[in-house]
C-alpha cells in the first residue's frame, strides 16, 4: 500500500493513528466481552476502519456525520466516551437510548453524530435535511453520510442524491463498498463498473478511492470538504474496502472464498499504517506499544464502569410517557374579526400566519412554490416568504420526510405536503420507523407536519382517494389530527405546527372549498386531544371525525330521533373521556368513518365503548364505514362504496335495537 503524506505534520500522522487505532482495539476488546456473554452482537467494522477515522478526522468537530452500522471509528473518532459506548451495547441507562435500542442504532448530538435506524436508506435523506439547514444557515458546514455498498440499492440511495444535487447541498455520500450485503455479492447488487459512474447521472461530481488507505481517505475527504465550502454542493466518494468479518459479529463468513480474505488481509488498513510511520521514522516500535497500552487501559477502566453500571428495570410511566417530547402548548384565543371562510382559506391562513410566527418554518412539497401547490394552498407564498422556505421538492416522498427529520435536527421546524394522502405510502418508512420512534428511541425530537389532503367523493379513484389515518394512529410516537370544519382546521394546524413532536394532519379534499364557516383573521390555536360535541342528542351517539362529521348532521337531519354527534378533531391523542361521557349519556353508539372497517380506527373506538361502558350500553356498539374494498372511481361505485349509503339504514337498526 502506497502512502503519501502530503503536507501533513507528523503530529497529524500521529492523531490519525491513534485515531485508527483505537476502534480496532476497542472491537477486540468486544470479541473477548460477547464470547464471554457480557455484551450484545454488533456489526463488525475491522478493516474498514480507515474511512470511518479518516472522513470524521477531516471535519470540524461540529459538522454532522450520519454513520451506518459498521463506523464504530465515527463515535471514537468524535470523543464518544468509551463507557457510555459500552453502557450502550449494554442497553444501559447511560447508554445513548435508554436500553430502548440495540448496537449502532443511537446518536449523539452532542458530538454531531447522528445514528442510524436498522432500515437501510433513510439516512441519506435525513443528511439531506442537515445540510440545507446548514445552507440556509450559511454557515459554511458540510455533513458526511456513510451507506454500504449494498445500501445504495434502496430507493432513498437515488432520492437523496438527486435532491442534494438539485438543491446544491453540502453533502458528501460516502459509499463503503465493501464486497458484500450480508451475503450478497456485489456482482448480486449493482451493475455497474463503479459508484462513481452512478454520480455522474445525478449530476454530482463522484471519486473512487482506497478506503483502506487512511491517509487517502482524510486528504479527499479535506479537499472535497474545502471545495465544497466554496462551491456548496454534494459529493459522492466510493471508498474501497473488504468487510473482513461476518454481516454481523459471530455469524461467519463461510461464503467468502479464501483467497479474497487474504488478498484484503495483506491490505489491513492498520498494520500498513503502522509500517509506513515506522519506515518515515514517524513512529518507533516502543512509542506503538506504549500507545496501545494507554488505549488499553482506557478501554478496560470504561467498561469497569459500564459493566459495574446497574441493569435496567422498567418503569411503565416512564415508557409510556417518553413517547413524546413534552411541550407547553400555549393555547392562543381567537379574536372577534371573522371572515367567512372554506377549508382550503382556513388552512392556508394558518400555514401564512405560521410562517410569520415562526421564522424556522420550512414547507416543502411537490409543486406547492410558484404553482402553489395542486389545491392552491401555498398559493402566493414564494412571493411573501421566498423559494428557500417554500420548497419545490422532486416526487421523492422518501428522502423528503428524511430530509424534514434532518432539519428538525439542525434547528428547523418542516412541513411536508403530500400532494395527496394516497402518496404517502411511498413516504410511509421514515414516517413510521424514522420520526415516530425518534423520540423515544434517543429523546430527540422530530419537529414536522405532514399535511395529508385525503379522503374520497371526488370521483378520483382508487390511488387519488383513500383513507389512510388508521396506518399512522397504529403507529406510537406520531399524532394524528382530522379536522372537519374551518375554525378548527386553522386552530389545530396552528397548534400541530407549534407542537415539537411528528403530526399527521388530514384534510379532506372534498371539504376543501364545499364548506365554509366564519373563521377568525388573527392566530389562535386549539389543543390537540380535545373533540367537540357539535350536536347534542338522546337517542344515540354518532363518533365520527372528518367527513364522517358532515354525513352525521346531514341524515340527522332528515330523521325524527335525537342524535348526538361527536367530532373527534384529533385521533392520536384521543379524547377518550368525552367519548364514554357521551355514550354514557345516551347508551347506544355507531363509530362512523370514511375508511374501510377492517382495522379502521373505529375498531378501536368500538372496542374501547365495550370495555368502558358496558354497563351503560343499551345495545351493541355499530360500526359504519366504507366498505372494505378500494376506492372506485365510477359514481354510483364510488357512493355505494362510501360509509355514507348505510348510515340512515343503521341509525334506524340501532335505535331499534
Ligand atoms: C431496508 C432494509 N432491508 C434489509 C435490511 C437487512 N440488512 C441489514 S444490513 C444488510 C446488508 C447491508 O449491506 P451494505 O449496505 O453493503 O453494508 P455492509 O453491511 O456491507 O456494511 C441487510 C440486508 C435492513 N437493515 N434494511
Amino acid at each position: 500500500m502506497k502512502f503519501n503524506r502530503k503536507k501533513f505534520s507528523d503530529e497529524i500522522l500521529l492523531d490519525l493513528y491513534k485515531g485508527i487505532l483505537k476502534p480496532r482495539m476497542v472491537e477486540e476488546k468486544m470479541l473477548i466481552l460477547l464470547r464471554q456473554g457480557k455484551i450484545s452482537k454488533w456489526f463488525s467494522g475491522i478493516g474498514q476502519e480507515a474511512i470511518s477515522v479518516g472522513s470524521t478526522m477531516a471535519l470540524d468537530q461540529d459538522e454532522y456525520i450520519l454513520p451506518m452500522h459498521r463506523n464504530l471509528g465515527v463515535f471514537t473518532s468524535k470523543g464518544v466516551p468509551l463507557n457510555r459506548l459500552f453502557s450502550q451495547f449494554q442497553g444501559k441507562l447511560n447508554g445513548f437510548t435508554k436500553g430502548r435500542d440495540r448496537s449502532f442504532h443511537f446518536g449523539s448530538k452532542e458530538h454531531y453524530i447522528i445514528g442510524m435506524i436498522s432500515h437501510l436508506g433513510p439516512q441519506m435523506g435525513v443528511a439531506d435535511g442537515i445540510a440545507l439547514a446548514n445552507k440556509l444557515k450559511e454557515n459554511d458546514k458540510v455533513t458526511i453520510v456513510f451507506t454500504g455498498d449494498g445500501g445504495t440499492s434502496e430507493g432513498d440511495f437515488h432520492e437523496s442524491l438527486n435532491i442534494a444535487s438539485v438543491w446544491n447541498l453540502p453533502v458528501i455520500f460516502i459509499v463503503e463498498n465493501n464486497g458484500y450485503g450480508l451475503s450478497t455479492p456485489n456482482s448480486e447488487q449493482y451493475n455497474c463498473k463503479s459508484f462513481a459512474d452512478k454520480g455522474v447521472g445525478y449530476g454530482m461530481d463522484a471519486y473512487t478511492i482506497d478506503g483502506n488507505n487512511i491517509l487517502e481517505v482524510y486528504n479527499s475527504v479535506s479537499e472535497i470538504k474545502k471545495d465544497i465550502i466554496k462551491n456548496p454542493r454534494p459529493v459522492l466518494l466510493e471508498c474501497l474496502t473488504f468487510r473482513m468479518r461476518g454481516h454481523e459479529e459471530a455469524s461467519g463468513t463461510k461464503y467468502v472464498p479464501d483467497e479474497l480474505m487474504e488478498k484484503w488481509a495483506q491490505k489491513d488498513p492498520i498494520s500498513n499504517y503502522e509500517n509506513f510511520l515506522i519506515e518515515s521514522n514517524v513512529l518507533s516500535i516502543e512509542e506503538i506499544n506504549s500507545l496501545k497500552s494507554e488505549i488499553k487501559e482506557e478501554i478496560n477502566k470504561s467498561w469497569q464502569v459500564a459493566d459495574d453500571e446497574n441493569i435496567l428495570s422498567a418503569n411503565l410511566d416512564t415508557e409510556i410517557n417518553d413517547i413524546y417530547k413534552l411541550s407547553k402548548s400555549e393555547q392562543i384565543n381567537p379574536g372577534n374579526n371573522l371572515t367567512n371562510k372554506r377549508l382550503i382559506d382556513s388552512i392556508s391562513d394558518s400555514l401564512k400566519q405560521s410562517f410569520e410566527k415562526h421564522d424556522n418554518l420550512i414547507i416543502m412539497g411537490q409543486d406547492i412554490a410558484e404553482y402553489g401547490g395542486v389545491f392552491k394552498i401555498t398559493d402566493g407564498f414564494v412571493e411573501i416568504f421566498g423559494k428557500g422556505r417554500i420548497r419545490n421538492t422532486p416526487i421523492c416522498e422518501s428522502a423528503i420526510v428524511s430530509a424534514a427529520y434532518g432539519l428538525s435536527i439542525n434547528g428547523f421546524k418542516s412541513i411536508v405536503e403530500m400532494q395527496f394522502a394516497d402518496f404517502v405510502s411511498t413516504g410511509f418508512n421514515p414516517i413510521v420507523n424514522l420520526l415516530a420512534k425518534s423520540y423515544y428511541r434517543w429523546s430527540e425530537n422530530a419537529d414536522v407536519v405532514v399535511r395529508m389532503p385525503t379522503g374520497a367523493g371526488v370521483g378520483a379513484g382508487p390511488f387519488h382517494s383513500q383513507s389512510n389515518e388508521a396506518w399512522f394512529t397504529h403507529t406510537p410516537g406520531l399524532k394524528v389530527v382530522y379536522p372537519a370544519f374551518p375554525f378548527d382546521a386553522k386552530g389545530l394546524l396552528n397548534s400541530s405546527i407549534n407542537d415539537p413532536n411528528p403530526v399527521m394532519f388530514f384534510e379532506h379534499k372534498a371539504l376543501y372549498r364545499s364548506i365554509t364557516q366564519d373563521v377568525p383573521d388573527n392566530y389562535y390555536t386549539i389543543e390537540l386531544g380535545i373533540g367537540n360535541i357539535i350536536k347534542e342528542g338522546e337517542d344515540l351517539t354518532i363518533v365520527t371525525y372528518g367527513m364522517g362529521v358532515h354525513w352525521a348532521s346531514e341524515i340527522s337531519n332528515e330523521i325524527e330521533y335525537s342524535i348526538e354527534i361527536l367530532d373527534l378533531r384529533t385521533l392520536i391523542p384521543l379524547d377518550k373521556e368525552i367519548i364514554f361521557k357521551s355514550v354514557k349519556k345516551t347508551g347506544k353508539a355507531i363509530v362512523l368513518h370514511e375508511d374501510c372497517m377492517t382495522g379502521g380506527f373505529g375498531a378501536d373506538i368500538s372496542s374501547l365503548i365495550s370495555e368502558y361502558c358496558f354497563e351503560h350500553l343499551d345495545a351493541p356498539v355499530l360500526r359504519c364505514s366504507s366498505l372494505d374494498t378500494p376506492v372506485p372511481f365510477s359514481n354510483n361505485l364510488e357512493i355505494n362504496f362510501l360509509a355514507k349509503s348505510r348510515l340512515k339504514q343503521k341509525i334506524i337498526q340501532l335505535i331499534n335495537y
